[in-house]
């Protein structure tokens, strides 16, 4: 058996996407996304410049093997690109696998090990009312798990707040729009939002936080301490993880659960904060961290230190990670959460796929593969267009973490 021809597309219904389509002598196709926020043409240019060519004839069976040759063998390794890039073929060779044994996907990682996948939506709003009002409408729609984010007075654009009726996410702009940010007020306004949002929803629906690395260790170990009598399910990169060690500070001074790592790409990113237990949950997930074969490794290492998986689960996944990664969730034992933000409208046409919700959960469906696919004609009618994330400035105009 041999893979024909891989076909990288990049398009935009709503948002960008990158997506490898693999072609097999089998008459299976298998898809994988490789889409990276506000860099999807370097992904794009990876895969077709120097991926795709030594594919060509290979035996799309031999998924380790071509994990390595892609890992190894390139010599340069990790970084988000170049992971992103293998992810992509490593999800599109896992769909073609279960295609040709035609089973869903999730009985090849081994079956089920629930039968349904707990998911958490994003709350949010201008300030704390609207915030508490989105969070009352989304347990209305059956979600057991809310984020909560909410503006902070006197600063004009917060992380996770939609502005001008537009859905939450934020790369909407040809150039990076500058947004500023000020730790005092976020830390003295936080916790008034979720003394409100427990109130208003009650002990049994899960709350979560994100500060988007926007604290330094002893400030986030203090948001830990203030959150405490709220009960958070989590609080998600309290601050950035390039210093792992660092993470022993927020530990040592708060019991609020800790969820770090949608910006991994690898289980060297993790591997002291999973290994020293510094966090609850591993936010690393199949999209930009290598697809299955290697999340496996970073979830089996997970498990052996009592930290579950959250897979990150923005738009800026295409519906083929949110497949791979609800097969995947029904499967791994130690799972956590998923994060399911939903995608347009656009963009669900675009990617037709068999996953669903229902009452605060979800299932990836039981077609053969990962139950995600493309349509190319359709996606040829939305072009790239560039978008890019904020960047975030001190009011002294210091370049802050977004
Ligand atoms: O590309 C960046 C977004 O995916 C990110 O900002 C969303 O923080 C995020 C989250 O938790 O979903
Ligand atoms: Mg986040």
């Amino acid at each position: 058996m041999k893979i024909t021809a891989i076909k990288v597309i990049v398009c935009s219904p709503g948002r960008n996407f990158v997506t490898a389509k693999v072609e097999t002598d089998a008459g299976a196709h298998g898809v994988g996304d490789g889409t990276l926020n506000g860099r999807e043409l370097a992904v794009a240019a990876y895969l077709r410049d120097h991926v795709v060519p030594c594919l060509i004839g290979r035996d799309p069976r031999r998924i380790e093997d071509i994990w390595h040759y892609l890992y190894r063998g390139a010599y340069w390794r990790r970084g988000p690109v170049t992971m992103a890039a293998i992810a992509a073929i490593d999800v599109a060779l896992w769909d073609i696998k279960a295609k040709l044994a035609g089973m869903p996907l999730y009985q090849l990682l081994g079956g089920r090990s629930r039968d349904r996948v707990l998911v958490y939506a994003h709350g949010h709003g201008a300030d704390i009312d609207e915030a508490v009002d989105d969070a009352l409408r989304l347990r209305e729609r059956g979600y057991r798990a809310i984020r909560g984010q909410c503006g902070i007075p006197g600063l004009a654009r917060t992380y996770g707040v939609p502005v001008d009726g537009k859905d939450y996410e934020p790369a909407d702009a040809p150039l990076p729009a500058e947004h500023a940010w000020n730790t005092g007020r976020y830390l003295e306004h936080v916790p008034k939002l979720f003394e409100r949002l427990r109130s208003g929803l009650g002990p049994e629906v899960a709350l979560l936080h994100d500060v988007h690395h926007r604290l330094t260790p002893n400030e986030a170990a203090q948001l830990g301490r203030a959150l405490e009598p709220f009960r958070l399910f989590w609080m998600e990169d309290p601050a950035p993880a390039e210093n792992q060690a660092a993470f022993r500070r927020i530990r040592e001074m708060t019991t609020t659960p800790i969820a770090v790592g949608e910006v991994f790409n690898s289980i060297h990113d993790c591997h002291q904060l999973i290994a020293e237990q510094l966090i609850d949950y591993v936010r690393a997930n199949i999209g930009h961290s290598g697809g299955i074969t290697h999340m496996r490794r970073i979830a089996h290492l997970a498990e052996l230190h009592h930290v579950r998986t959250g897979f990150h689960g923005a738009t800026d996944l295409s519906p083929v990670t949110m497949g791979a990664a609800l097969h995947f969730d029904l499967w791994v034992p130690n799972f956590g959460i998923q994060e399911h933000m939903p995608h347009s409208a656009e963009t669900d046409v675009v990617f037709p796929h068999a996953y669903r919700f229902a009452d605060g959960y979800m299932t990836p469906g039981e077609a053969p593969g990962h139950g995600v696919d493309i349509d190319e004609s359709l996606a040829a009618k939305f072009p790239y267009r560039r978008a890019y994330l904020p960047v975030n400035r001190l009011e002294d105009g210091t370049l802050w973490h977004w």
